[in-house]
């Protein structure tokens, strides 16, 4: 840049700046009515948000009206959750401001790093599922591609986690205290959802009555796209009752009476059910998935009619996309509106149907399975459930027809499970109903093929595909490490953040000394960030230049945390029994929430709590291990978390993990893996090679083989000393010296009652990859040359390659032309 480019750019900034000085102080003044001296931090946030938020307001207008006058195909997504997150910095970058904002806020004497960490997360979601959706609307708009979100705006979020005496404690989140700047109220678009009730037959049309209605009030939040003026629409439902009050018991003098229907309806968006796989068969759990679904469908079907008159191009204008089982109920929802409302014969609302909806299955893990009891559904959903007994009768027609009069067949693709108490079988509906079934990983697609929809897959094999999941580089490179974004941009320039396959490119600097080196510093500072970051909450003290080893996801057996801690347990016996080896220091972090009544994930959160008090008050271990246990993990923890990671967790028993996300954040951190062949780390490795991921474990097949056999975890803890020693002091009390049978529970199911996750046949293989984790991290340079590999190969994992292969292969959605 010469002399003249620079002053040019210079008055540009500072013009800029100046206007947007002027912005923030209105804002503040005329929409949070405080002055510069009276406004607290949170005043400042709140002004800086809305003055970032006008600038994507236009384009957010200008996205609607040209959708609207292309009427082009929209792509509906429905899910319960969705993770998103904090707004604020992912707004600033998708609007270019960041700089501007940061000098304003400067110039008004206003710390920008210090508003940052004010924002609340919008933690509508529990894990995997509902990130991936939020990663999923943002490539979304970065593609142009006209995409809704449809949800729940749930007024508490995923329960906040407490570590007190090293035990999770849940705490509500009521994240909406101080308001949120970033959701528009929408008090006109009110939908009523109706429930309960009975049929009545007229002819051959059947009316359903006498049921008990809620609205639901749309507020939408903006979703911009990045390096287009796209900017979408998020559209969360709330409840609210129909009646204010109840004015009989208001004038009986019966207050608390008066509001009491009024409270019990608006329940239905209260809270977001914080179990993130086993279904607690709650009502209300029904309600809530019902609710979303049909305000979504009813707006849905709205939108479409008002440049339609008829339903023929439904198909060519209207993809419904179903976010695991949860939104299931839109199927029978949308046969309810065109046929009971828009009087359109079964046959070709259901021919309409078929071509509308597509569905993606997250998960084999049985309790996971949405299954509805058919006296639940009949009493809160009573046209509902006749619609799929009619549907599930025309299929098993249809089936018979085909294949002959097969009564096992029959009892295993029926849409209701006849086995006890009769239930509604989600996942098949979505089958049926669905054009396009996909899995989130090669390996899970295929799984899905084998197991839970095997006699799907042979009646409609042109259904099943694969998108293996992706995320969105925006948050999980730009925003959550500025540092290597900085220096990627400075080799590559900007252009990765929209073509993540760019990185490739990064190859060619494995062997420049001068870029490896600030590589490795930039590494070297986010641990340092992290290392403070504990220091201030948790006053452990960690050496940034261990190896920093970091497991981050839901508590869950499958995930096997546990795996990990007996390998930090055997690597403390065995410092103390070696304390002058030639240790390679490590830090081992933990984060995750378990479900609020998964009393073993909890058990094993207390474990990992008593292991590092342990270790890490050991005078004798030193820096050669600490282990900590950060609360309270969420979005805006992992983008702090995943930067300063070494070594990246993803050790689930093979055949259980669906895909896994986080893997591919932490890679595209320059994380090394340790992991097993499940999900997508099969392809992670596809792409790093060999040589630059740990790979451990038993395979899907040998672990079906090893169960098939009998599995008997008692002759591993029996034949490996190291095992056994763990396992003993975990018995023994050597961490809970206060209860020394605290972890009795942990020893049996491992060893006595099944260990149904084979930690006990992967420990030797972990342990060995561990090793060689060590030794490979000995030779700084070497290590950093396959951090790098892994940055680089993580192009395929950016959410907008996953994105792209939907809409070409599953919705059919051309980008929308913007002019
Ligand atoms: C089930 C239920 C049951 C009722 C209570 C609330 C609730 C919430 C979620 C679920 C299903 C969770 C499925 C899930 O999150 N699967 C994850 O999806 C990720 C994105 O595809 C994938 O990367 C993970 O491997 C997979 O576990």
């Amino acid at each position: 840049m010469d002399l003249q480019q620079f002053e040019h750019q210079y008055d540009h900034l500072s013009r800029d700046v100046a206007a947007f000085k002027r912005a923030i102080s209105n804002k503040l003044m005329y929409q949070i009515a405080k002055n510069a001296e009276s406004a607290r931090t949170e005043d400042w946030l709140h002004a800086v948000s809305y003055a970032v938020r006008d600038h994507l307001v236009e384009r957010w207008m200008k996205t609607v009206r040209a959708c609207y006058e292309q009427d082009a195909k929209r792509v509906y997504y429905l899910s319960m959750e969705f993770l998103i997150g904090r707004t604020f910095t992912n707004a600033m970058l998708a609007a270019d401001l960041m700089p501007v904002v940061r000098q304003a806020l400067r110039e008004l004497d206003v710390d920008p790093d210090g508003l940052l960490d004010l924002e609340p997360d919008a933690a509508l979601g529990n894990g995997g599922l509902g990130r991936l959706a939020a990663c999923f609307l943002d490539s979304m708009a970065t593609l142009g591609i006209a995409g809704f979100g449809y949800g729940i705006r749930y007024d508490y979020g995923m329960f906040r986690q407490r570590i007190i005496d090293g035990q999770q404690v849940e705490v509500p989140d009521y994240w909406l205290t101080h308001g949120n700047p970033w959701e528009f109220q929408r008090p006109e678009i009110r939908v009523l959802v109706r429930y309960g009730g009975h049929l009545e037959q007229h002819g051959d049309a059947v009316c359903w009555v006498g049921t008990e209605d809620v609205l639901a009030m749309a507020y939408d939040q903006m979703i911009p796209g990045y390096g287009t003026e796209v900017v979408n629409t998020l559209r969360l439902w709330s409840a609210k009752a129909t009646e204010e009050m109840d004015l009989s018991a208001f004038n009986r003098g019966n207050y608390f009476g008066a509001v009491e229907s009024k409270n019990h309806s608006e329940n239905v968006s209260r809270v977001l059910y914080p179990d993130d796989s086993t279904l607690s068969g709650q009502e209300l759990r029904l309600r809530q998935e019902y609710f979303f679904v049909s305000a979504s469908l009813q707006d849905i079907v709205r939108r479409y009619l008002v440049t339609h008159d008829d339903f023929a191009a439904l198909p060519d204008k209207v993809s419904i996309h179903l976010n695991d089982t949860h939104p299931v109920l839109a199927i029978p929802e949308l046969m309810r509106l065109l046929v009971d409302e828009h009087r359109i014969g079964w046959k070709r609302a259901w021919a309409l149907c078929r071509k509308v909806f597509s569905y993606t299955n997250h998960t084999l893990m049985h309790e996971a399975l949405e299954t509805w009891p058919v006296d639940m559904l009949g009493r809160v959903l009573p046209r509902h459930l006749r619609i799929i007994f009619d549907i599930n009768a025309d299929f098993l027609t249809a089936v018979t027809a085909a294949n002959g009069h097969d009564i096992e067949l029959m009892r295993r693709l029926s849409l209701i499970d006849e086995h006890g108490e009769r239930r509604v079988r989600m996942a098949y509906l979505a089958v049926v109903a669905s054009h396009s079934v996909n899995g989130v990983s090669a390996l899970h697609s295929d799984l899905m093929k084998e197991s839970i929809f095997a006699d799907f897959a042979r009646l409609f094999p042109e259904r099943f595909n694969n998108k293996t999941n992706g995320v969105t580089p925006r948050r999980w490179l730009a925003q959550a490490n500025p540092g290597l974004a900085a220096l990627i941009d400075e080799r590559l320039g900007p252009s990765w953040r929209r073509d993540l396959e760019r990185l490739h490119a990064l190859r060619e600097y494995v062997d420049d000394p001068g870029f490896m080196q600030r590589f490795r510093a930039v590494k070297r500072q986010n641990k340092e960030n992290l290392a403070r970051y504990v220091r201030e909450r948790l006053c452990i003290e960690l050496n940034p230049d261990a190896l920093f080893d970091v497991h981050v996801k839901r508590m869950h057996e499958y995930k096997r945390q546990l795996l990990n801690v007996l390998h930090v347990v055997t690597r403390y016996q065995a410092i103390l029994a070696r304390p002058d080896a030639d240790w390679v220091p490590r830090v081992v972090v933990f984060a995750g929430k378990a479900a609020s009544a998964y009393r073993f994930a909890k058990l094993v959160i207390r474990l990992i709590n008593d292991v590092a008090a342990t270790i890490n008050s050991d005078p004798r271990v030193g820096d050669r291990l600490k282990v900590v246990f950060l609360p309270n993990y969420r979005v805006s923890l992992a983008e702090r978390i995943i930067p300063a990671a070494d070594l990246s967790e993803q050790i689930s028993t093979a055949g259980t993990e669906a895909s896994g996300t986080g893997n591919m954040k932490l890679a595209l951190n320059g994380a090394l893996t340790i992991g097993t062949l499940d999900g997508a780390n099969v392809e992670i490795r596809e792409q790093v090679g060999d040589d630059n991921i740990f790979i451990f474990g038993h395979t899907t097949a040998e672990v079906a083989d090893i169960r098939a056999r009998g599995y008997q975890p008692r002759t591993y803890y029996e034949n490996d000393a190291a095992l056994k020693a763990a396992l003993d002091a975990i018995r023994d009390g050597v961490f809970s010296a206060a209860e020394p049978g605290r972890y009795q529970q942990v020893f049996d199911v491992l060893v006595n009652w099944g260990d149904h996750y084979l930690l006990l046949a992967d420990y030797a293989s972990y342990v060995v990859a561990q090793h060689r984790g060590d030794e490979t991290f000995r030779d700084a340079g070497d290590w950093s040359r396959r951090a790098l590999l892994n940055v680089a190969g993580m192009g395929v994992f950016s959410s907008d390659r996953t994105i792209a292969e939907y809409a070409d292969t599953i919705w059919h959605t051309p980008p929308v032309d913007l002019r």
